[in-house]
């Protein structure tokens, strides 16, 4: 039809480098009446999270950059089950502003989501690019498993370079979302209200009292307990209850249940840095890995 342009057809394309607007129209999709709890915010910040969580210190690969997801090595890899639907629900606001890369994309996404929710402002920084670089792909295997333990979640987030506060203060995030038995064998919510970020996830860990339960349709043994006030169930997973086993991180996870300001702050921070791995940027902020020779937006 001659005489509709982008933004009349509801397009709102935006010049290169608006951020600003991207947000908005993250912002503008967060609302999902019909899928899972009315918001596509906690699965965007599993997409930015998985994105960047494939970092490796030692061997300089893995990270947000190139956004591998959208290939089926990675994206296909189990772990990542579900996220399918986060990145059909970004593909919308790719059309809209299709100067961004999906690696910055996904990652603004996460941290958007999580201010929308409630939670605290992520610093972010644009310049990653959509290059992937075959020799350098992440073996399937380095996300976590959430059936495992404390030595477990130290060799995963070490790996990344982070320490004890920072992977309790990340752990936080899991007050977002649910589990699904058919992405991942485990199944519910971990708070009551799981759209709205706060400290609750670390206050339930030290209020209720956890018991083992096998999830019928998987056979995955998780932790239950009956919400006192709602009498809805809720659920921990096996690496979160190892947060309160392990004294070295239930300090933090104390630390956290009392003083949500505090959780903020570290949260924000530590969720910045996953979001940066791998990334090199010189002293005006752009990105010099060489990859981004390669392709991608430059600002
Ligand atoms: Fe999660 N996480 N995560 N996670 N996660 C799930 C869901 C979410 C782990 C396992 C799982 C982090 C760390 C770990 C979110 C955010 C973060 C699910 C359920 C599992 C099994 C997936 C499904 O069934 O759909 C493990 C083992 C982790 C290391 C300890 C991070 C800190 C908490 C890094 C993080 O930010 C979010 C948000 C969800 C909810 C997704 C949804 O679709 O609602």
């Amino acid at each position: 039809m001659s005489g509709v342009n982008q933004s009349q057809a509801g397009g709102q394309g935006s010049k290169p480098g608006d951020f600003e607007a991207v947000r908005k129209s993250v912002i503008d999709l967060l609302k999902q009446p019909d899928y899972d709890d009315g918001s596509a915010g906690p699965v965007l910040v599993r997409l930015a999270w998985h994105s960047a969580g494939t970092y490796d210190v030692e061997t300089d690969t893995g990270g947000s950059n190139g956004a591998g997801m959208r290939y089926e090595a990675e994206g296909g890899d189990p772990a990542n089950a579900g996220l399918q639907n986060a990145r059909l629900f970004l593909e919308p606001v790719k059309r809209q502003h299709p100067w961004i890369t999906y690696s910055d994309l996904w990652t603004l996404a996460g941290v958007t989501a999580i201010r929308a929710m409630g939670g605290p402002e992520v610093s972010w920084r644009p310049g990653r690019t959509d290059y992937v670089d075959d020799s350098k792909l992440p073996p399937r295997g380095r996300l976590p498993d959430a059936a495992q333990g404390a030595a477990h979640i130290r060799a995963v987030f070490y790996r990344m370079g982070f320490g004890d506060r920072e992977i309790v203060a990340l752990s936080g995030a899991h007050n977002l979302g649910r589990c699904h038995a058919g992405n991942s064998g485990f199944e519910g919510k971990w708070v009551n209200n799981p759209t709205r970020f706060s400290n609750q996830y670390f206050r339930l860990l030290l209020s209720e009292e956890w018991t083992e339960k096998t999830v019928p349709e998987s056979g995955a043994l998780q932790f239950a307990s009956v919400d006192p006030v709602t009498e809805e169930e809720l659920m921990m997973l096996p690496t979160d209850i190892a947060l309160t086993t392990d004294p070295e991180f239930a300090k933090y996870v104390r630390m956290y249940a009392e003083d949500k300001a505090l959780f903020f702050e570290d949260f924000s921070r530590a969720f910045a840095k996953l979001m940066e791995l791998g990334i090199r940027r010189d002293a005006e902020g752009r990105v010099t890995n060489t990859d981004n020779e390669k392709g991608g937006y430059r600002s």
